[in-house]
């Protein structure tokens, strides 16, 4: 009997611990939250739905606020999962090319013409791949709640219309992440230079790059027409998932309540990141393909076989970093978008 006393007497305790006003006063009076882009991106609009649903949720209680540009990295956006690990950083909602300097697993979604269509990005994050990767993600001292996206990267540039690999011969294009993107474009005879986005948009305006990769909704929203892109190739080699993620420091400092209310939050924002970011470039709805034609840029869409030639250009590439990703995680992906 005294023993359950005792054990009833701690469990209030806890719970009187966990709901005083005590404990949400060791709450910062805001959270910062790092992103690349914001509003009007989907990827901004994504993570101000997180904020914004965390305070309508905790009444106030818990104020998160979007930092856009990788401003709390100065920009540099590949050094935001080490500020995220060392709790410079609150929290973020990050794709996950950014992330995979660090994480080198998450260059699977890095893997070119792994995922054919949106459903084999859903297959894989929403799989057993995408519950290991949070896995990992979790033993870094970083909390991942939600899969949300940036999307499929279609290649631009100033110069030719792209149709097939040897189009691509010499052409400066800027990627970021990993070395697996200079390896891949370099596979396609192409000159790959890294820079993170905010040197990108320079060195798209002077010149001193010819081209880019990014989502369309990227392109559109950035203008990048502007900076001389007319030339837009749909490959969809690559896609990059956003992840909504918290410092492992930061998350124990909520009541279990708030975490629950944080972590719904993440997966509602995450929900409504994804349709806006598809919005328009589907079959179904291509009205930003028609956006762009009317911007006077040239959309080339592939066919499959055209697609197969830079998929075959690429392959050694692909078997490579399948090794360094890790064999079993691709193939555990490669099932799933098979089954999907
Ligand atoms: O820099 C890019 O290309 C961007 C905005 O898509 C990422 O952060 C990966």
């Amino acid at each position: 009997m005294m023993k359950r006393l005792t054990k009833l007497g701690l469990g209030l305790v806890a719970a009187i611990v966990a709901t005083t006003p005590a404990a949400a006063q060791s709450y910062k009076a805001e959270y910062r939250i790092s992103t690349v882009v914001g509003t009007p991106f989907p990827w901004g609009l994504g993570a101000e739905r997180w904020a914004a649903l965390v305070k309508e949720r905790t009444n106030g209680r818990i104020n998160m606020k979007v930092y856009p540009g990788a401003q709390l990295v100065g920009g540099d956006q590949t050094k935001e999962f080490t500020a995220m690990r060392q709790g410079v950083i609150d929290m973020a909602v990050a794709s996950t090319i950014n992330w995979s300097p660090q994480v080198p697993e998450l260059n699977l979604f890095s893997l070119p013409f792994l995922m054919p269509d949106y459903k084999a990005i859903d297959a894989i994050t929403g799989g057993e791949a995408g519950k290991k990767l949070f896995e990992i993600i979790a033993a870094k001292d970083v909390v991942p709640l939600a899969w949300g996206e940036n999307g499929f990267r279609e290649l631009s540039n100033s110069k030719r219309d792209i149709r097939t690999p040897a189009d691509l011969k010499g052409l400066k294009i800027r990627v970021v992440g990993s070395p697996l993107f200079n390896e891949t474009f370099t596979a396609l005879g192409a000159n790959p230079t890294q820079m993170s986005w905010a040197d990108a948009q320079p060195a798209l305006s002077t010149g001193a790059v010819d081209g880019q990769e990014n989502p369309l909704t990227l392109f559109t929203v950035a203008k990048l027409h502007t900076v001389g892109q007319k030339h837009v190739t749909l490959w969809g080699y690559v896609a990059d998932p956003l992840i909504y993620a918290v410092n492992s420091q930061v998350w124990k400092s909520f009541t279990p309540e708030d975490q629950k209310i944080i972590r719904e939050a993440a997966i509602d924002a995450a929900k409504y990141n994804i349709e806006i970011a598809r919005k328009g470039i589907t079959e179904s709805d291509p009205s930003v393909l028609k956006e762009l034609e009317a911007l006077g840029v040239k959309v080339t869409q592939l066919s499959l076989d055209e697609k197969k030639a830079f998929q075959a250009a690429t392959r050694a590439v692909y078997d490579r970093w399948k090794a360094r990703v890790g064999a079993g995680l691709v193939e555990s992906a490669e099932k799933a978008v098979a089954a999907r």
